[in-house]
């Protein structure tokens, strides 16, 4: 077997005598363990440094072992030698290997650390090592320093970019203007160790967003406003979202998005496109939704309505990111370093109608939000300013939602085939689905017999005459009764 066989020897080192015009040397070389047979060829470099010009001699010996431990030269080891001469080894012509890659800070993977160390050993000493000769994926950090560890090896230091915020894998690779080389100049070009390759990290180094719930309330439409541009997950949330993380992202994860009287949409292009959803709780999942991305309600053109929004702070970060405009199904957890907020919120919108057709529309006309959640205001037989006029009334004859009120009803006559009758005359809803309008007559204010039952009408308002012509029989009362059929 030949083995290729480098070694710088001295020449005082090995004791080299030498002679005028005669050089002898007794050169003690280790070469390892040949077994009897095996040879190994020494080569030799021999400078003549004195004469004039220099010339130069290799010298290249075979050497064979034999079967009692000793070896034999099969070349002829006399070489004559000027006095002086300097022996020096043949240039190294193997390329150097990476012998490993390992994790040395932290020790193990995976790993929550904002920093990231690699050692990485070559199978002899090397030159020309430096960061720059490496790079990692997974992360925009980069290789920040590499510094010589000794028995040829570098620690490298993986820092910056968004690793303190990544959950994800982080590889180490060499650059590709990675020039590192022996130090005879040969240079690393097999990149896989022929030892060991830990050259990844799993980190979760994300930090949760953290959602300070507002209640934020929308800036309130009309019923007809079917094609608004909406409003920017931003705009929505405002500045109720923090990241510990650098360079975190924002955005929300709906786990909630309903109404009654019309439908939200949201756009990933600015809106350009949208799209119409609907998320209830008992749905489990979520729509992803950036901070550039809008939301918006489309009412259905007529009535009013209260819609709002439930959702989470989301950093899309992990397997959520680019996921935006899609369901996350499921939410798998929050806080931590999840890319999900631990607390919710809810937004809040409200749909003026155009047209008031029902007893909620009218609410949402002229009540806050806060004031429709308290049924002591709010209910039809309430008269939450104490003005003798329960909501229903002001609701029906098209009365002032608040404060003090003119009579409702005015009385008037109505002449009918040359006959006059009394009659009360009052408004009415011109839509209001369900109610009704119900003029009595009463000779004692006992008992009270039905005149007539009248609807909305597009005229606003109605004349309702007695059943009597005026001034026939005892004196009569009339009164109007509102009934309310909820639709
Ligand atoms: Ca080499
Ligand atoms: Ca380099
Ligand atoms: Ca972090
Ligand atoms: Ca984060």
């Amino acid at each position: 077997m030949n083995r290729s066989f480098f070694r710088f020897v001295s020449l005082s080192a090995v004791g080299l005598g030498l002679v005028a015009g005669t050089a002898r040397a007794d050169l003690s070389v280790p070469i390892g363990d040949l077994a009897p047979g095996e040879s190994v060829r020494l080569s030799f470099e021999v400078a003549i440094e004195e004469a004039l010009p220099p010339t130069v001699t290799q010298i290249s010996q075979q050497v064979t072992a034999t079967s009692d431990g000793g070896s034999t030269l099969s070349d002829d080891p006399e070489t004559a030698l000027a006095d002086d001469a300097t022996i020096t080894p043949l240039a190294d012509v193997v390329a150097p290997r990476v012998a490993s890659i390992l994790r040395s800070s932290p020790a193990a993977s995976p790993a929550t650390a904002d920093t990231l160390g690699f050692r990485v050993a070559f199978d002899e000493a090397v030159q020309g090592v430096d960061a720059g000769d490496f790079g990692v994926s997974g992360t925009t950090a980069t290789v920040t320093t590499a510094v010589d560890a000794g028995g040829n090896a570098y620690d490298l230091t993986v820092t910056g970019g968004d690793l303190a915020g990544l959950t994800g894998t982080v590889t180490l690779g060499f650059s590709g203007a990675q020039n590192i080389r022996d130090l005879s100049d040969n240079a690393l070009v097999e990149l896989t160790p022929t030892g060991a390759n830990d050259n990844f990290f799993e980190v979760a180094n994300n930090d949760a967003p953290v959602l300070t719930p507002f209640d934020p309330v929308l800036p309130g439409i009309l019923s007809t406003d079917t094609a608004t541009a909406g409003l920017t997950v931003a705009a929505i949330v405002g500045s109720s979202i923090t990241d510990a993380d650098p360079g975190a992202e924002q955005g929300i994860a709906l786990f909630q998005a309903d109404a009654s009287h019309g439908r939200w949409q949201f756009s990933i292009d600015g809106g350009s496109s949208w799209n119409t959803f609907a998320i209830t709780l008992a749905d489990g999942d979520v729509l992803l939704l950036r901070a550039v991305d809008r939301i918006r309600f489309v009412p259905d053109g007529l009535r009013g309505d209260s819609p709002t929004l439930g959702y989470v702070a989301w950093d899309q970060t992990g397997a959520t990111a680019g996921l935006e405009g899609t369901r996350f199904v499921p939410l798998q957890g929050s806080g931590g370093s999840t890319p999900f907020s631990m607390a919710y919120d809810a937004a809040h919108l409200t749909v003026t109608p155009t047209v008031i057709g029902t007893y909620e529309d009218w609410l949402i006309a002229n009540f806050t939000e806060a004031e429709r959640s308290q049924g002591q205001i709010v209910g039809q037989d309430q008269d939450p300013d104490g003005a003798g006029v329960v909501n229903l009334l002001r609701f029906a004859l098209d009365l002032p939602a608040h404060g003090s009120v003119p009579p409702p009803t005015t009385w008037t006559t109505v002449v009918e085939a040359g006959i006059t009758y009394p009659a009360l005359q009052f408004s009415v809803r011109r839509l209001a689905p369900g109610l009704s309008y119900v003029v009595e007559s009463s000779v004692d204010l006992v008992q009270w017999t039905v005149v007539s039952t009248w609807y909305p009408n597009s005229e606003g308002t109605v004349t309702a005459r007695d059943a009597v012509a005026l001034g026939d029989g005892p004196r009569r009362f009339l009164r109007l009764r509102v009934e309310s059929v909820s639709q």
